[in-house]
């Protein structure tokens, strides 16, 4: 029995985008053939996959006849209930055809505005009959290059409007489906409007329903900027706005790689699947990531399993974090010393008598500043445990 093989309980999901990836890049033409998604579906659910996600136009390619569409989505069904696999989520592409040039929903041009609303609410429609109960933004082309035409904050303002209109076609329809925004800081444009997490939250606050509205993190795009993913993921936890998450791997500073989970800093990705599995997230874990371009069919169903074997070996790994009596010992240490203090502080909430009783309290800042946090000894740990000597 292969304590790493992944169970439909473990809730892996590949976009048919990423599995489908024929490894075009910008200096060379494809060197895999495109997947059918039906065989994807099939494939992957061989593999221990639960769900498969979609842009409307990798299942039903732009310009299909609605016969061509029908034929495909019950053909797509068919597959789904033969796997067993599910579609816990859908998105739009509005990156790829040349009418988003310069933009879908942040397009100067109230035209593109006006097509990418309705190729988004068809796209929702099609998500919707497949079952899908989140619905993912990524900005994909929303960005600039020329700050010289647009005004970045009217940008966000038609941002702002399209997703409050279709926050009202689904309500109108009475869909069961939530929206996640992806931040990314650049990649296909110079640079992205809504870049990071933090951004992305600001934003939502500002929706007609920000509480349909999250977040669909991606490792690779805060990492791209030399932010620290783990830190975005805990402060999306914290707010209640984890809607979503996309796993992958990736270099800091380098462009938008998409290796496989876990592949490039295991160490961090430790922490990712420490962080997700303590905070209760109960949603997909999704990889959006790529086999290498070097890589034939064999190879793509390889990085795939590699995906969710590696999420499941750190998750064995989080659980000895847990179980280790040293690394335990040393956190309730840490714990009684950093809890000891039994004086007034801001955790009781504002009051004007909480506010004299902290003025009025004296600390001794030389002998607290004093005390090491011993992060040495435990880090040392967390290495020891990752590199399997404990
Ligand atoms: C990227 C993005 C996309 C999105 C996808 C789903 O960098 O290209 O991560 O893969 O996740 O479009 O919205
Ligand atoms: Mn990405
Ligand atoms: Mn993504």
């Amino acid at each position: 029995m292969d304590r790493f093989a992944p169970q439909k309980g473990d809730k892996f999901s590949f976009g048919l985008w990423t599995v489908g990836n024929t490894g075009r890049d910008a200096w060379g033409d494809p060197t895999r053939p495109p997947l059918d998604p039906v065989h994807s579906v099939h494939r992957l659910a061989e593999l221990g996959a639960w769900g498969v996600k979609f842009h409307d136009d990798d299942l039903v390619p732009f310009g299909s006849s609605q016969h061509e569409r029908d034929r495909i989505v019950r053909e797509f069904k068919q597959a789904l209930s033969d796997s067993g696999m599910v579609v816990p989520m859908a998105t739009t592409n509005l990156f790829s055809h040349p009418v988003f040039r310069d933009g879908a929903f942040t397009s100067a041009d109230a035209a593109v505005r006006a097509f990418a609303v309705q190729k988004t609410m068809r796209a929702i429609d099609l998500g919707v009959e497949l079952g899908a109960t989140t619905y993912v933004f990524w900005g994909g082309r929303e960005g600039a290059e020329v700050d010289a035409y647009r005004d970045p904050g009217e940008a966000i303002t038609r941002f702002r409007e399209a997703i409050n209109f279709l926050l009202g076609y689904v309500r109108d329809q009475g869909y069961d489906l939530r929206f996640a925004i992806e931040p990314k800081p650049n990649e296909p444009r110079g640079d992205a409007y809504l870049p990071t997490v933090g951004h992305a939250l600001a934003f939502i606050a500002t929706l007609d329903h920000p509480e349909m509205v999250g977040l669909n993190p991606e490792f690779a795009h805060e990492t791209m900027t030399g932010l620290n993913f783990v830190h975005a993921l805990g402060q999306a936890i914290e707010a209640g706005k984890l809607f979503h998450v996309d796993l992958n791997d990736q270099r800091m500073g380098r462009f938008d790689q998409d290796y496989r989970f876990a592949s490039e800093d295991p160490k961090r990705a430790f922490y990712v699947v420490k962080l997700l599995e303590a905070s209760g997230y109960a949603g997909p874990r999704h990889f959006d990531a790529k086999a290498y371009r070097m890589e034939d069919e064999a190879g793509v169903w390889a990085f795939a399993r590699g995906c969710m074997r590696s999420y499941l070996i750190l998750k064995e790994k989080a659980r000895q974090f847990d179980a280790d009596g040293e690394i335990q010992g040393l956190l309730a240490e840490l714990r009684a010393a950093d809890t000891a203090y039994a004086g007034p502080t801001a955790a009781t909430g504002y009051s004007s008598e909480a506010a004299a009783a902290l003025k009025a309290q004296s600390f001794d800042a030389a002998a607290i500043g004093a005390i090491g946090r011993r992060q040495e000894e435990l880090d040392q740990l967390v290495i020891e445990l990752l590199l399997g000597v404990r």
